[in-house]
């Protein structure tokens, strides 16, 4: 072995790297080829191990030489190394290629059942007025729920078939809500705006237009001196602001054991406008709430003096205004869930 020959080797070896490198396909390869060149038991070390056959002082000679092959060798595998690993990036960029402004999938909002939502614009409409929304208990006594409210212990609505009973004695679920508005008249003292909506429970037997549960919006105003011409005024303002401005209403003399007068409040028919048709059972006018003066016996029972302090009350069913307003013509749509009614509250 001498220096001409090794200087030859190791330029032969520069030479089939480069062709290999160039060849490689991807860098799976081209470190495979690596390994086999520039490896620990690669052809480079392979050559140089000649070294040692050499005269001493011309080792450092071959060193210089093997040194610009290694380094000449190392940037080609590094340059190729660059060229291929950007070409596969660019392949897997475009194989996995993900739109980012595809729109995405829409999630579902949901919306308040009409029943709701009629409560939540009575409260809108009375709380122009002051009333003040209060919830009170839907497990009731038989004292708040009945008695003090001047309904007789012989009353029908007392009786096992239509009130549920606990059977922790003396409790039952409200049948109305008008327990709360004793409780409020019993703790607050008058000035008293307030509106009760809330879930309500009579035992009646179920089948698709009757559930035992049902909703009602009960408001109270007490105050010195509150008339009936200033129910009346309040009312006429709910029923032009819910069905419509200029629409006409009539009071009609009705019966609650807990108001003195009593009244029925009518709305001229909407859909015929008072001539009487048979959505208004051709009456002309649809009836949207009960309401009274309180009893003075119900003030009393709440230990409020009635000569000093007058009141009105009045109660609704959320379904009957929800009918009345958008037209519909059968409560059991409010009970069913079915979404083809609902879908169109959104
Ligand atoms: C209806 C009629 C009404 C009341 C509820 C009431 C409450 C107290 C005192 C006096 Cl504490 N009155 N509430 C008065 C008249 C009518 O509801 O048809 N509701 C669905």
């Amino acid at each position: 072995m001498d220096l001409a020959q090794l200087t030859r080797d190791l330029d032969a070896l520069a030479a089939s790297t480069r062709a290999g490198v160039a060849a490689a396909a991807d860098v799976a390869a081209l470190d495979a080829l690596e390994l086999e060149i520039l490896g620990k038991k690669g052809r480079l070390t392979e050559i140089l191990r000649g070294i040692g056959s050499l005269p001493v002082e011309e080792r450092p000679k071959v060193g210089a030489v093997a040194n610009v092959v290694r380094g000449s060798i190392e940037t080609a595998f590094a340059e190729r190394r660059t060229a291929l690993s950007g070409r596969e990036l660019e392949a897997r960029l475009l194989a996995e290629r993900v739109d980012v402004t595809t729109p995405g999938r829409p999630v579902r909002r949901g919306a308040l059942h009409p029943s709701i939502q009629a409560m939540a614009e009575i409260a809108e409409i009375f709380g122009r007025f002051g009333f003040v929304v209060q919830e009170t208990p839907e497990i009731e006594d038989d004292l708040t729920n009945f008695q003090l409210l001047n309904i007789p212990p012989d009353h029908p609505a007392r009786d096992l078939w239509d009130t549920l009973y606990l059977d922790v004695p003396g409790r039952l679920l409200r049948t109305h809500t008008s327990p709360g508005q004793i409780r409020v008249m019993q703790s607050t003292k008058p000035p008293i705006r307030v509106l009760l909506p809330g879930r309500c429970f009579r035992y009646e037997a179920i089948d698709a237009s009757h559930g035992s549960e049902f909703f009602q919006v009960e408001g109270l105003m007490v105050d010195e001196g509150t008339t009936l011409g200033d129910m009346r005024g309040l009312l006429d303002e709910f029923a032009h602001a819910m069905f419509g401005a200029g629409k006409r209403t009539r009071f009609r003399p009705g019966y609650y054991p807990f108001t003195e007068p009593s009244v029925a409040f009518d709305v001229e028919c909407l859909v015929c406008g008072g001539v009487g048709c048979p959505a208004c059972g051709r009456t002309g006018w649809m009836t949207i709430l009960g309401a009274g003066m309180v009893h003075p016996v119900v003030l009393r029972n709440c230990g409020l003096d009635p000569e000093r302090y007058q009141g009105f009350a009045f109660g609704m069913g959320p379904e009957r205004i929800s009918m009345l307003k958008h037209r519909i013509n059968d409560l059991r749509l409010f009970l069913e869930d079915d979404l083809r009614f609902l879908e169109q509250f959104r």
